[in-house]
């Protein structure tokens, strides 16, 4: 196998669909995918997106929505319907509006050694609620901001894809705040600390006609309210990031500056990963950024699966020098990999200063 910077656990994956119950019955897991990462009364958490379906009878394609006040319901359509788009396994369109096959919630996990994670008894799935997440959540960031925990995810309805926040002290209390990011956006990542006296988050707008896919950054006061946005990274034409790039989880605090792990895709749908250095005082600044990506899919699970050469990102642990991160393979399922945090910082030294 080609080698790239990380060095994948040989218990991957370490969770698959089968692992986990469905949220109802009827149901059936379709998919594990890209938790976020924190660590809690000495466990490591995730908090899992976990994405389902009801089980598909021949000839049909059937896939769930919520309802505002959430409940949920089962739409169904004739699989050879002509007017029903099914090219692409995520999202299924019927005659110009856009669904998702699956409906994502977010459960959390623990675990005393990193690898074996279960669900504690009693621990309650957090689920989509209101008219901005009826197709679901996905894809949460967790920043620890002083005593609060601050959970940026991805909040899906036939209004728009958007970033949600929700707070937490003990994590069985939890504040809605609110859609913090319009759509289109997701990807939003806080950092931990202030700078300057302000917070920062990092996060991906869409811009269909003239821009693109790309990082930007944002500041803010109470962490609700963002603006004095800026853009900080482009796709680049002809590399591994040539579609689309978007924020890992909260940068990490290195000697150098402040160390992004990002995804970037190609219009093919082949997502790797890949580091940005920013300025620790100008967040603005970008000192460098992978010219190669650090992480490839490359292992089987990572190649093949509901959909294929994925790897995403969006929670790590740092321990000293140790990067560890938990991502989504092929959309399918939960694997961990670490990484020399000087290594990453010198593969970006190595000839891609920004
Ligand atoms: C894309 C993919 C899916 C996700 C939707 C909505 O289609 O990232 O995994 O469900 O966007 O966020």
């Amino acid at each position: 196998m080609k080698k790239d910077l990380a060095e994948r656990f040989v218990q991957n994956p370490i969770l698959r669909p089968e692992d986990i119950r469905p949220s109802r019955e009827g149901m059936e897991v379709t998919c594990l995918l890209n938790p976020g990462v924190f660590r809690y009364q000495d466990k490591t958490w995730l908090v899992l997106r976990v994405a389902e379906r009801p089980y598909q009878q021949a000839g049909k394609t059937s896939f769930p929505i919520l309802s505002p006040d959430g409940r949920m319901e089962v739409l169904e359509f004739d699989s050879s319907d002509p007017r029903l788009d099914l090219t692409d396994p995520r999202v299924i369109s019927f005659e110009g509006q856009d669904y998702l096959t699956t409906l994502s919630h977010l459960r959390l996990l623990a675990s005393d050694d990193g690898i074996s994670f279960s669900e504690p008894d009693g621990s309650r799935a957090l689920m989509g609620s209101g008219e901005l997440e009826t197709y679901g959540i996905e894809d949460c960031r967790v920043s620890r901001i002083g005593e609060t925990w601050c959970l940026t995810y991805t909040q899906v309805s036939s209004n728009g894809v958007g970033v949600g926040l929700r707070t937490t002290r003990d994590w069985k209390h939890f504040e809605h705040q609110g859609m913090i990011l319009p759509p289109h956006n997701k990807d939003c990542a806080l950092f931990e600390e202030q700078i300057g006296g302000k917070y920062y988050a990092l996060h991906r707008p869409s811009s269909p006609e003239l821009g693109g896919n790309y990082i930007w950054l944002a500041e803010s006061t109470d962490l609700v309210h963002w603006g004095r946005h800026r853009c900080l990274a482009h796709s680049r034409e002809g590399c591994w990031d040539s579609a689309r790039v978007g924020a890992g989880a909260a940068p990490i605090r290195t000697s150098e500056g402040w160390l992004e792990i990002y995804h970037g895709a190609t219009k093919e749908n082949r997502y790797c990963l890949g580091a940005l250095l920013l300025d620790f005082d100008e967040p603005w600044r970008v000192l460098a950024r992978s010219e190669e990506p650090i992480m490839e899919p490359l292992a089987p699970y990572e190649r093949e699966g509901f959909f294929g050469q994925v790897i995403f990102t969006n929670g790590h642990l740092v321990e000293g020098d140790r990067l560890t991160i938990y991502y989504g393979a092929a959309d399918s399922v939960i694997c961990a990999a670490s990484f020399s945090i000087q290594n990453i910082l010198a593969s970006l030294n190595a000839g891609a200063r920004a």
